[in-house]
């Protein structure tokens, strides 16, 4: 009899040895982009993806310089900034990165223990621990650089009860688009750059306390043209996963190499939401417009009961809702995992997202690298980046 699996959170028990963890963390606070209109990006977001509208800052709550809109749905929570003025920072971010992630927010009992901790195994100082406070309560947030220009934020909100942050009120809007069944925040993917990869493991390592965990080199991911190696960082309770990719040599151009072009440094190339009912989820997000990787071919929907078979493991979902929806099906000894690819959500081939909906397994979908990465050099071929 094939083993039935469950849709599982995925936590990793405990992946330190004893090892007293100095930088613990309690989940993905909040992400924030800068962008070039946060006002559409935002109806965007809550239109295409199900993201309710949540808290506001600008110009009419006495912000003179940016405006912030925060969407939410179910634990994650994004916020879109954008420069109200030419030589804002924001605004210089914007024209040399386009729109992208800026800060991926962690959320800490203790923002300045954090800050204290990993400033003084040589992270790079963004923002002091700084307290801020209203009729809520108060925040505490310090922030450290990772690789490019991106920041952790540490977010300490244990003595606060207010909408997000003090500076914001809260965002009631009359439209209302329901979501799509995003959960939760699975693992943000970052680019760096050429034979840097290993440094900024070490960093995590170091730095943050946290744990290369899965590892996937070049003569794992290639396909016939192109290569990238990969390591996955987990800190020690498992809830924050930070792959990092850097290029490879192949006979053409890497994705990640084509990133690097274009966001002009090293970033966050995808964001990977969880959902537990991904078929519903992405039937939605196709409705709403948005646009995912092509649909792997036939021939790999013909070897998915093989894989399955492989690790005894049966398909609840009907694999041919999943093949018209084009949702790829890995597995290994513990599960399997549903995950599908949009295209890149702006003009620059730089961020995507990933939908993932995992099964037992504990993996990245390392058996569908190979269709994956063959659907993204189409796009490539399309865009002439190859
Ligand atoms: O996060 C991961 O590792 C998977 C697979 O450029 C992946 O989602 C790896 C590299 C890449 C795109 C997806
Ligand atoms: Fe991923």
């Amino acid at each position: 009899m094939a083993k039935k699996v469950k849709n599982v959170e995925y936590g990793l028990e405990k992946i330190f040895d004893g090892a007293q963890d100095f930088l613990p963390l309690l989940g993905t606070d909040y992400i924030e982009f800068y962008v070039g209109n946060a006002k559409q990006a935002a109806h965007f977001y809550k239109t295409a993806f199900g993201f309710q509208s949540y808290a506001y800052a600008g110009l009419e709550t006495g912000v003179r310089d940016r405006a912030s809109y925060v969407l939410k749905q179910d634990k994650i929570r994004i916020v879109l900034t954008t420069a109200l003025k030419s030589d804002h920072p924001v605004g210089e971010h914007v024209k040399k990165h386009g729109d992208g992630v800026k800060i991926v927010a962690l959320w800490v009992e203790d923002a300045r223990k954090a800050y204290e901790e990993t400033t003084k195994r040589g992270a790079k100082s963004y923002m002091e621990p700084t307290v801020e406070k209203d009729e809520h309560g108060e925040v505490v947030r310090a922030g450290i650089y990772t690789y490019g220009e991106t920041v952790h934020m540490f977010v300490e909100r244990k003595n606060y009860d207010g909408t997000f942050l003090p500076g914001f009120v809260k965002w009631e809007s009359d439209y209302n688009p329901e979501p799509v069944g995003f959960k939760f925040v699975d693992h943000m993917v970052g680019n760096v750059g050429w034979n840097e990869m290993n440094t900024w493991v070490k960093w995590y390592e170091d730095v943050m306390g946290f744990v290369n965990f899965l590892s996937f080199d070049d003569k794992q991911i290639h396909t016939e043209y192109s290569a990238l190696m990969s390591k996955v960082m987990s800190n020690g309770n498992g809830r924050i996963k930070f792959p990092i990719n850097e290029p490879a040599e192949g006979n053409k151009k890497s994705q990640i190499e084509e990133y690097l072009d274009f966001y002009e440094g090293p970033g966050v190339q995808h964001i990977a939401v969880a959902t537990d009912d991904i078929l519903k989820t992405v039937s939605d997000m196709r409705k709403r417009g948005v646009e995912f990787l092509s649909v792997p071919p036939q021939s790999y929907y013909d070897l998915v009961p093989n894989r399955l078979k492989e690790f005894d493991h049966e398909l609840e979902e009907d694999i041919k809702k999943l093949q018209a929806l084009g949702i790829m099906i890995d597995a290994d000894e513990e599960g399997y995992l549903l995950q599908i690819f949009t295209k890149p959500v702006e003009d620059r081939p730089t961020l995507f997202f990933e939908v993932i909906q995992r099964m037992g397994a504990k993996g990245f979908g390392a058996g569908n690298f190979k269709a994956l990465f063959e659907s993204i050099e189409r796009e490539q071929e399309l865009r002439g980046t190859l």
